[in-house]
């Protein structure tokens, strides 16, 4: 942790710290570089330095802040005590952006603040997601505010001067709900990290939210319900000053994390003021976007985002079954613009990440191993990112299964989307998590890996960087069992920072370990380094003409011959209605004079 710096006035020091949770074996996952930066950070850190600059606790108090990503550094309770003490005892700990699978870990970080009288704040999507859809206070947010921990459900806009006031006067309530009144974001104060926080993370990028809240009603999805259905947006101005400030302190690599900023409503004069900065001014940057699958739809997108500096698109592309996404209330995705549109991004230069969900009930180890086959012959997707579906506290799922009284996991730190957490319909916890697994190897095959090399190479995009991103994206579950969003660069673990109620290694056992694994994983990842690279020096190689049937132009023929569209009932369904709408639509036009 970077600490603050000491002076003469009276001091109050803020820590904001974002958990990791824990894995299988209880360690913290916390690596010497993390992978994407936390923008729950940034937004807290930016409210935080507002407050301090304008003295909120008054002009003789300082207000001196600490930001911490726990993926990449470690947090010691102890030190943060002795901080405080040392610097007269006032002070607040705040556990942010914590999500359910780090509610355990910031319950854990918070237990020896409380026992030595320090106050602790915890915030996020578990907190906020649970008092927006559960009828009564779950047990572990029970147990919390009994620990004495303060518990934030809601956005923090407007509402950190209260809170360090009510801290400061040691007047913090068990509980603030504000998810009935979300904040307004034009014009709001801005998330920023200081440089040597960002460069914790590999590619040196910082995060912004350009807006929050989503309009449609996928069952899975706890956004809806957190940050509502409204596009509450910043504005221009807003994304220009956050650009400025950090290419400034050298950072040009941004991570946008709004879920859908195809609906943001602010989305064409942002991008509009992006180009004038790089067309006009010369600014390079980049950023990476999440997306809807029909953001192709909406007119001018893509080349905005492509000319605004968007390089890299995640897509919640979830299934290419139609009854799946027809379950999950995901009817804004139609299997029959998935090519159009990824064939759109491509055409901008932008890599196309896909997030794919398997345990949909309709699911078997065999039907996801063919919908994965068909993906890769027909999909021109880089990468592929999988999820097991999990009902999220703060989804309609959890809330449904909650009020049913269907079994659910008690361990909320197993909520990371690579655990099962409850009965799939036909397969049993083994067999979809043992799928689960599979996926990545069925995905990432060499043959794969070489295919998608082979595209990027015709389209311009450098097989080379292509290459290092589908290692680093494949390496991860394969060699941690995690999932890429929660990978890093060398993972580092410590002996004390166990989960409560697992033994403390002896020193042998644990050092002998770690060094073997550290061994073992490094020899792995090596060997998948020299695969891929034949594979690279092949394709790099050979300067005879490529293509193949997902990088096709999208045909009118291609309904009756893909796979995508002919495989399952449901598929050929969802091909019929399509028609039936497009005809009705021509006979509509014939009739007008
Ligand atoms: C960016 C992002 C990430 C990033 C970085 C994490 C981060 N927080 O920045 C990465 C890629 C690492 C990531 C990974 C994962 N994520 Co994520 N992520 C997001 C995303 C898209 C944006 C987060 C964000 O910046 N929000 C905007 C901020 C400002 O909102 P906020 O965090 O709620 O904070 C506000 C309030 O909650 C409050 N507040 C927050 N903390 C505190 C603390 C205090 C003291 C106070 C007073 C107030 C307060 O004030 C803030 C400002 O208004 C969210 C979806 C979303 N729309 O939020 C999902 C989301 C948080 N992720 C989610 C999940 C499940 C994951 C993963 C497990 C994998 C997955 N399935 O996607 C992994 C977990 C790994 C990990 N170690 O984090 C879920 C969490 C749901 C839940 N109930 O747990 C979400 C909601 C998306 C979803 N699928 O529903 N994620
Ligand atoms: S499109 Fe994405 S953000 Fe919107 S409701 Fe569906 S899952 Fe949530």
């Amino acid at each position: 942790m970077i600490p603050a710096p000491v002076t003469a006035k009276q001091s109050f020091l803020l820590f904001l710290i974002k958990p990791s949770h824990y894995d299988d074996e209880g360690y913290v996952i916390q690596w010497a570089r993390s992978s994407i930066p936390s923008n729950t950070l940034a937004v807290l850190n930016g409210l935080a330095l507002d407050c301090a600059q304008r003295e909120v606790l008054g002009g003789n108090v300082e207000i001196r802040i600490t930001v911490c990503d726990e993926t990449n550094t470690r947090v010691r309770p102890r030190e943060i005590i002795r901080q405080i003490r040392e610097a007269g005892g006032r002070g607040l700990v705040g556990l942010i952006g914590v999500q359910t699978n780090q509610f355990p870990r910031a319950v854990d970080i918070a237990r020896p603040l409380r026992a030595a009288g320090i106050a602790v704040c915890i915030g996020g999507f578990h907190v906020s997601g649970c008092i927006a859809m559960l009828p009564d206070i779950p047990p572990g947010l029970q147990e919390a505010m009994d620990l004495g921990i303060t518990l934030f459900a809601g956005e923090l806009e407007g509402r950190l001067e209260p809170l360090l006031r009510a801290a400061w006067d040691n007047q913090l309530h068990p509980l603030y709900n504000f998810m009935n009144d979300l904040p307004g974001l034009e014009g709001a104060v801005v998330p920023y990290l200081p440089a040597e926080v960002v460069r914790r993370t590999s590619g040196i990028r910082t995060s912004f939210d350009a807006g929050r809240g989503c309009p449609f009603l996928c069952s899975f999805c706890t956004i809806i319900n957190v940050q509502g259905r409204k596009s509450r947006a910043r504005n221009a101005d807003d994304i220009e000053r956050i650009v400025r400030e950090n290419v400034a302190q050298g950072v040009r690599n941004f991570f946008s994390t709004d879920d859908n900023f195809a609906r943001n409503r602010n989305w064409e004069s942002m991008f509009d003021r992006l180009i004038k900065m790089r067309e006009e001014d010369g600014l390079r940057f980049h950023i990476v976007a999440q997306v809807d699958t029909m953001a192709h739809k909406i007119r001018g997108f893509i080349d905005k985002a492509g000319r605004a500096g968007v390089n890299r698109v995640f897509i919640g592309l979830e299934n290419i079954n139609p009854d799946a996404l027809k379950q999950a209330q995901k009817g804004q995705n139609q299997i029959t613009e998935y090519r159009a549109m990824l064939q759109a991004w491509h055409r901008v230069g932008a890599l196309t990440f896909a997030g794919y969900i398997l345990g949909f009930p309709g699911d078997t180890p065999a039907s996801i191993t063919r919908d994965i086959g068909i993906i890769q012959r027909e999909l021109p997707i880089d990468l592929l990112e999988f999820f097991i579906l999990t009902p999220l506290p703060g989804s309609a799922d959890h809330k449904k299964l909650h009020l049913a009284g269907v079994e659910m996991d008690g361990d909320m730190n197993k909520y990371d989307s690579v655990h099962v957490t409850t009965r799939h319909d036909t397969m049993s916890d083994e067999e979809l998590l043992s799928i689960y697994r599979k996926a990545w190897d069925l995905y990432y095959t060499p043959k794969h890996v070489e295919t998608v090399l082979r595209r990027a190479k015709v389209r311009g995009y450098s097989p080379r960087n292509m290459m290092t991103k589908l290692l680093i994206f494949c390496a991860v579950p394969r060699l941690e069992k995690l999932h890429p969003l929660e990978g890093g660069l060398f993972r580092r673990k410590y002996r004390r920072d166990r989960r409560p109620g697992m033994p403390f290694e002896s020193r042998l056992a644990f050092y002998g370990r770690y060094t073997l694994d550290i061994l073992a994983k490094h020899l792995r990842l090596a060997a998948m380094y020299w695969q891929y690279r034949r594979i690279l020096k092949r394709v790099e190689a050979d300067s005879s003409p490529y293509t193949d049937l997902a990088i096709e132009p999208v045909q009118k023929e291609e309904l009756d011959t893909l796979e995508l569209y002919t495989t399952t009932p449901a598929a050929r369904f969802a091909l019929e209605k399509l028609r039936r709408k497009s005809s009705a639509r021509a006979e509509a036009a014939a009739k007008i004079p």
